[in-house]
């Protein structure tokens, strides 16, 4: 049985998740609560020495990182498969995964903390608020936390965020005006690594920024939600609590990034 430590709204979980139902493979879901700072506790660090989620468990053997577990899953699962036919398309498929590695990850732990996270950050105590970064293995996660904690949306790295999503989704526009999917003619794990980032983009109702330019991606969103994955890794696996993090987004959010686009 395949073990998935993941979180609930964890992009990264979200990637991997997606993948196991698309795959059609069986596996037990652990929740690591983020928030609680789970992701510390030394039993988990004997797996996942970095400190996050996801971690996959296979028998034995431990994978990590959400691009290659997703890779794995492709490996070790039957059929259909999710790498597209033709070598250029597989091509197109791993460069959009190293891309949404970096700089598209990045970018959205950004924004999400600069918004829907940052004011339960703020309701910490100090001491609390030193001891979550003190716990954190990676000093440049901890550097952007750090930045979007303090100045929220005003942080000058939420510009460059903003500025790597419009490239990503304007690209992604041009790929989808040439095939169906983002790296081809068929779904691919292209589409669902793509699919926590873009579901995050609209909790973050930042849709709007794009929604004139970029329909083909607005389109490709509604018939990934269509696919039984979406509720099933994603919608149902959302807390009341979760949810109410991403209640307090408003279309600020989205008028700051016009002004840093310059489309008032
Ligand atoms: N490169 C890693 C990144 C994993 C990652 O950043 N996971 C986030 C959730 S999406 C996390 O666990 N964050 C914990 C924290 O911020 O303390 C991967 O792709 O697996």
């Amino acid at each position: 049985m395949l073990i998935l430590y993941d979180g609930t709204t964890s992009v990264c979980g979200i990637k991997a998740r997606v993948t196991l139902f698309e795959k059609g493979l069986k596996f037990e879901s652990r929740n690591i609560d983020l928030r609680k700072g789970e992701q510390f506790a030394p039993d988990y660090l004997t797996l996942n020495p970095n400190a996050v989620v996801p971690t996959l468990i296979d028998g034995d053997d431990i994978i990590l990182e959400s691009s290659v577990i997703i890779q794995y899953l492709e490996d070790i699962g039957p059929a259909p498969s999710l790498l597209p036919e033709s070598p250029l398309d597989r091509a197109r498929m791993r460069l959009c995964l190293k891309r949404i590695d970096d700089p598209i990850h990045p970018a959205t732990g950004t924004l999400t903390h600069a918004t829907a996270f940052r004011p339960a950050f703020l309701k910490k105590t100090p001491e609390e608020q030193k001891a979550h970064f003190a716990d954190m293995p990676d000093p440049a996660r901890r550097a952007r936390q750090e930045a979007v904690y303090r100045d929220g949306l005003e942080a000058p790295i939420v510009a460059n965020a903003i500025r790597t999503f419009d490239k990503f989704v304007r690209d992604a526009e041009t790929a989808l005006a040439q095939h169906d999917y983002l790296a081809g003619p068929a779904y691919s794990l292209a589409d669902a690594a793509a699919t926590p980032y873009i579901t995050r983009l609209n909790a973050l109702k930042l849709f709007t920024v794009w929604q004139d330019d970029c329909p083909r991606i607005i389109d490709w969103y509604d018939r990934i939600r269509a696919r039984p994955s979406y509720q099933a890794m994603i919608t149902d696996y959302l807390t009341a609590e979760d949810i109410a993090r991403f209640d307090v987004i408003d279309d600020s959010t989205a008028e700051k990034a016009r002004e840093i686009l310059g489309r008032k």
